[in-house]
């Protein structure tokens, strides 16, 4: 398995999903920074916007964080980071998956572009809906699924890592317990190790 990556970007959560999964894979750096570096073809046909992450699995290739977490946790069930087809968890899980690219990032980019707010007209509600929203999905906690860790915790939880990260994580003690929960799993400290080895 490949990962088409590149330091300090989104793709680290995806390393975060491969070493929580526990699945052998080969890191292959794709300078981001320097438009002037060749794009490795393989690379492109696996993430037609050129972005990272992006996974080669055999025939399988595919792109964005969130679809590659799906495809990992059920193709390799046995690291059960996914409700299996039959839980009634599946629905819960299926949403906050989609909640960081669905809702986080736009209204991450609300706030920063300084758009005017428009609950009922934008997808993602806005900043405050969304920060209230996530608030409240990890009532009782520890986790979006309750006691049991999934791979939306990934992509949602390294969301909760970016956004006090890039200082927009309003006071909100819930959020910040939840991503100081995902800085102590052993898997994600071995992510962030090679991220930083690898810049
Ligand atoms: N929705 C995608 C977003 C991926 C994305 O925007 N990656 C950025 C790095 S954080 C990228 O590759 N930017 C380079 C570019 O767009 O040329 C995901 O979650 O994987």
């Amino acid at each position: 398995m490949k990962l088409y990556w590149c330091p300090r970007t989104r793709a680290s959560r995806a390393v975060w999903l491969l070493e929580e999964a526990g699945v052998s894979y080969e890191l292959v750096h794709i300078d981001i920074r320097n438009p002037d570096a060749g794009r490795n073809e393989a690379f492109l046909a696996a993430s037609p916007m050129g972005k990272v992450p992006a996974l080669k699995d055999g025939e399988v290739a595919l792109a964005d964080s969130a679809a590659i977490a799906l495809y990992i946790s059920d193709r390799y069930p046995d690291a059960g980071l996914a409700p299996a087809f039959d839980d009634p968890l599946r629905g819960r899980y299926l949403y906050w998956m989609l909640y960081t690219p669905a809702v986080i990032e736009p209204a991450m980019a609300e706030k920063v572009g300084g758009w005017k707010p428009n609950r009922g007209q934008h997808g993602w509600g806005d900043f405050d809906a969304m920060i209230k929203t996530l608030e409240q999905g990890l009532d009782p906690g520890p986790w979006l699924l309750g006691e049991q860790f999934s791979a939306a915790d990934i992509v949602v939880g390294s969301s909760a890592v970016f956004l006090r990260m890039f200082d927009m994580l309003p006071d909100s003690p819930v959020i910040a317990a939840y991503a100081d929960r995902c800085l102590t799993r052993p898997a994600y400290q071995r992510a962030m190790s090679l991220d930083e080895r690898g810049a």
